[in-house]
């Protein structure tokens, strides 16, 4: 028998093997239960007595030096194993985690995060409150009595049930009583903005029953007119990201603040468009004023430490005027083209360091 011969033939077999499957079946057939060199040890026993000492050597040798064989390239293979599985399955993880989301952030969406990204940077701060309010929160403490005008001007939506004074309630018909709220519950100085729906029945091309507002409040001990005009040209220039509109404040009257003021802002109108914040005519955006000493007393402030000015302003108004958006009703028509053409990628979160709509 030519052990040499045999040890170099399953020696290029082991050098052969491709795989681990290949290698195994090289194994089992040199070293296996009945592999070659298996049966070769077996086979000592019908040696002469004096010889069996040194083939035992030899075939022991042999099937050392072939298992050390067999463990080396086992390594050589899982390496190569391990290489191709980490080329195959390699990822680039500075690719975006998802594909181009299909959803999009209704432009109110959009335009009540710019608005709060904004007021939040001058140190604003976001105060809620219910839909569906009482009377006194939505119009006695806002210096609006029952006989007033004003209220017959509001058209307001009432329910069938009342509250504890016996008044039905109604669907809030502005974001005031959420002011309200808020000088009720806390301690001076003020500085919040209320934003979300509110309600009155009204309905054509410019008017929905629902729809929505932002109202802001600072109150402090020496807050004056100055920093209301200050605050809200600001706020028109970050918002309609130029810094160079025109802004004009007209007396005006509403029965929660003194003075009362509209502020508008410049703008072009051509044929069929409407430019905004340049050109020679003006464009009413919002409503403003001093808070009316009596709002304050009714929410126990003294007049006459206290002072504050606030401001209101349609949100869906300045998101059509801001986007180009033409009839207010497509707003809430949940129409899924309208929305593929008008909305926001959601990921996309409007901030005033990194550009409000990009
Ligand atoms: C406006 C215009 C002027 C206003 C007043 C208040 C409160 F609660 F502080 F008295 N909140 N909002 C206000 C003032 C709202 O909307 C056109």
């Amino acid at each position: 028998m030519d052990l040499q011969a045999l040890r170099s033939e399953i020696e290029a077999e082991i050098a052969a093997a491709a795989s681990l499957e290949a290698l195994e079946a090289v194994r089992v057939a040199a070293l296996g239960r009945k592999g070659r060199v298996t049966e070769l040890v077996k086979s000592l026993g019908r040696l002469p007595p004096e010889e069996r000492p040194k083939y035992g050597r030899l075939y022991n040798e042999l099937k050392e030096t072939l298992e050390q064989r067999i463990a080396e390239r086992r390594k050589e293979l899982e390496a190569k194993a391990l290489e191709e599985r980490l080329a195959r399955e390699r990822l680039d993880v500075t690719l975006p985690a998802r594909e181009r989301p299909q959803g999009r952030l209704h432009p109110v969406s959009q335009v009540s995060e710019e608005i709060v990204a904004i007021f939040a940077d001058m140190g604003f701060s976001v105060a809620e409150g219910p839909d569906v309010e009482d009377d006194w929160h939505n119009f006695e403490a806002l210096n609006i009595p029952p006989e007033h005008p004003a209220r017959q001007m509001q058209d307001t939506f009432y329910l069938s049930s009342r509250d504890a004074k016996g008044q039905p309630l109604l669907l809030r018909t502005h974001t005031s009583p959420v002011q309200i709220r808020t000088m009720r519950a806390g301690k001076p100085p003020f500085r919040i903005i209320a934003l979300g729906r509110v309600y009155r029945r009204d309905y054509d091309m410019t008017h929905t029953p629902m729809f929505h507002q932002v109202e802001g409040l600072v109150v402090d001990r020496r807050t004056h007119m100055g920093h209301l005009k200050g605050c809200l040209q600001d706020f028109v220039r970050a918002f309609f990201e130029r810094d160079d509109i025109p802004v004009r404040f007209r007396p005006s009257y509403f029965p929660f603040t003194e003075p009362s003021a509209e502020m508008d802002i410049g703008c072009r109108r051509g044929k069929d468009e409407l430019v905004v914040g340049e050109g020679s005519d003006w464009l009413e955006i919002l409503g403003c004023g001093m808070v009316h000493p009596k709002v304050l007393e009714a929410v126990g402030l003294d007049p006459e430490i206290w002072q504050g000015f606030a401001f209101g302003m349609g949100v869906d108004r300045v998101a059509m005027l801001k986007y180009g958006i033409p009839d207010l009703r497509t707003f809430f028509e949940a129409d899924l083209r309208w929305l593929r053409h008008y909305g926001f990628l959601p990921l996309e979160v409007p901030t005033s360091w990194g550009g409000l709509s990009r």
